[in-house]
């Protein structure tokens, strides 16, 4: 089953976003299969958004992410990685449309509330570089059969 990980940004988590976007998967159907509330160190901040590295606002971004508390996720189910950037919205909320976490509740581009893995090669690498082996749960739930 396809996994993805998604995380509440210091944003998110000081404006009391954490539940609205929890309720948001879990209705969807998704399957939280691993989630902490953390610091993030300067290290693992800056292996996250490594391909950013060149970008001008990459110094911005670590001190961001490192400002406060993040909520990380693991979720998982059908197309989570696509659907889940999708209930996301675009990366500008300016562009995000209503309804979507972005569009609903952001208004910058660099506090965009949430943060979700691009592609599976990116959602691999992300649950491994945010969750160690055994904080990634596998329990069934019966309900899944019937979305
Ligand atoms: P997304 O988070 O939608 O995958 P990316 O990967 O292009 O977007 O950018 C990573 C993060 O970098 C964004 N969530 C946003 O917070 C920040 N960011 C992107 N573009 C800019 C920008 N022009 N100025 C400041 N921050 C930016």
């Amino acid at each position: 089953m396809e996994k993805t990980f998604l995380m509440v940004k210091p944003d998110g988590v000081q404006r009391n976003l954490i539940g609205e976007i929890v309720s948001r998967f879990e209705k969807k159907g998704y399957q939280l299969v691993g989630a902490k509330l953390m610091n993030v160190s300067r290290e693992l901040a800056e292996k996250h958004y490594a391909e950013h590295k060149e970008r001008p606002f990459f110094g911005e971004l670590v001190d961001f992410i490192t400002s406060g508390p993040v909520f990380a996720m693991v979720w998982q189910g059908n197309n989570v990685i696509a659907t889940a950037r999708a209930m996301m919205g675009k990366t500008n909320p300016l562009d995000a449309a209503a309804g979507t976490i972005r569009g609903d509740f952001a208004t910058s581009v660099g506090m965009n509330i949430i943060h979700g893995s691009d592609s599976p090669e990116s959602a691999e690498r992300e649950i491994g570089l945010w969750f160690s082996a055994d904080e990634v749960l596998s329990y069934e739930k019966t309900i899944q059969r019937w979305i």
